[in-house]
């Protein structure tokens, strides 16, 4: 699979680097830690993101290596390779007409569920903890030991997306590479108190407010929530902040599923849905056109909360019965 990427970048004049809209902990890292390899291999490179990386990532130097469309925008050669990291090419928000059009030729890097077609090259395996994992791999494979700056950023993504080393897809695999990336210098507890303990008040309040519409349904197997704009607005909390709020409900031993219906700032509507392993999320998103993983998966809503709310229940209620 390396051998695919060498030849991509060897092809590549200048390369750019992008991932999904509102940008998780796996997608920013997995970027910091890809821009670090290619930059030591001398590839002229850039990471260009459609949303922001949240404030509580700054301690990884995000400010410094990643650009955002709109409001920090990059100067971009006329032509580029695209590299899509954690999601699908279509799948990268606002920045995405400008970045397939221009691009010559687009590589994934992703462990998501969803079935690529041929149009794309790339290195895809869903059985991995997460993108960072698949980036540390190949570091590996290409001999090159990143410095403790990506280390930290490497075994950030990996804590995010593996639910601190416990969600489904850790492997022993997952624990040798967080035990390099120690052996490198990250520092856990460092990395736990800035991922898990440097949340703003906004969000504690946001928290308070999305568990006030909580609901419980089929015999209270599934849980529902709604963080609405007009909660965002009166907590003062971004869209962003509000991702891990829906594994709150499934701390219950009765809740196996949750769902939570979300919206941004400017109205974009989404249903994500989390789920203890018996119940397929992906399954679900993918009727949707959405996409992820078997625990966790999501999809944007076109119509309204309530509409898909019962929709979403009536799918869920086949597999309770
Ligand atoms: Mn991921």
């Amino acid at each position: 699979m390396v051998k695919d990427f060498i030849e991509y970048i060897n092809r590549a004049e200048y390369l750019v680097l992008t991932s999904h809209e509102s940008p998780d902990g796996d997608a920013i890292c997995s970027e910091l830690g890809l821009y670090k390899l290619l930059v030591s291999l001398n590839k002229k490179v850039i990471i260009l993101n459609s949303d922001e990386a949240e404030e509580k990532y700054d301690f990884l130097n995000t400010r410094k290596y990643i650009n955002q469309i709109n409001t920090k925008n990059p100067q971009l050669p006329e032509r580029f390779s695209l590299i899509v990291m954690d999601t699908h090419p279509y799948n990268i928000g606002k920045a995405g007409e400008l970045l397939r059009s221009n691009a010559d030729e687009v590589f994934v890097i992703d462990h998501h569920e969803d079935s690529y077609s041929d149009e794309f090259i790339g290195i895809h395996d869903s059985t991995a903890s997460s993108t960072c994992q698949l980036v540390f791999q190949m570091m590996e494979e290409l001999n090159f030991k990143p410095d403790v700056e990506t280390s930290n950023a490497l075994f950030s993504g990996i804590v995010y997306d593996t639910g601190s080393f416990q969600y489904k897809k850790t492997t022993s695999e997952t624990f040798r590479i967080g035990g390099n990336l120690v052996e490198n210098g990250v520092d856990p507890f460092t990395i736990h108190n800035h991922l898990d303990q440097s949340n703003s008040k906004a969000f504690l309040v946001l928290q308070m407010e999305v568990m006030k519409t909580l609901e419980f349904h089929l015999n209270d197997s599934v849980t529902s929530m709604t963080m609405s704009k007009e909660l965002l607005k009166k907590s003062g909390a971004k869209y962003e902040e509000g991702q891990p709020l829906i594994n709150l409900p499934l701390i219950c031993k009765d809740v196996e599923i949750s769902i939570l219906f979300k919206e941004n700032e400017s109205g974009v509507k989404r249903c994500s849905v989390r789920s203890k392993g018996n119940f397929d999320c992906f399954e679900l998103a993918n009727k949707y056109n959405g996409g992820g993983h078997k625990t966790a998966a999501g999809f944007k809503i076109s119509g309204s909360f309530e509409e898909t709310k019962q929709q979403v229940l009536e799918e869920i209620s086949h597999f309770f019965s």
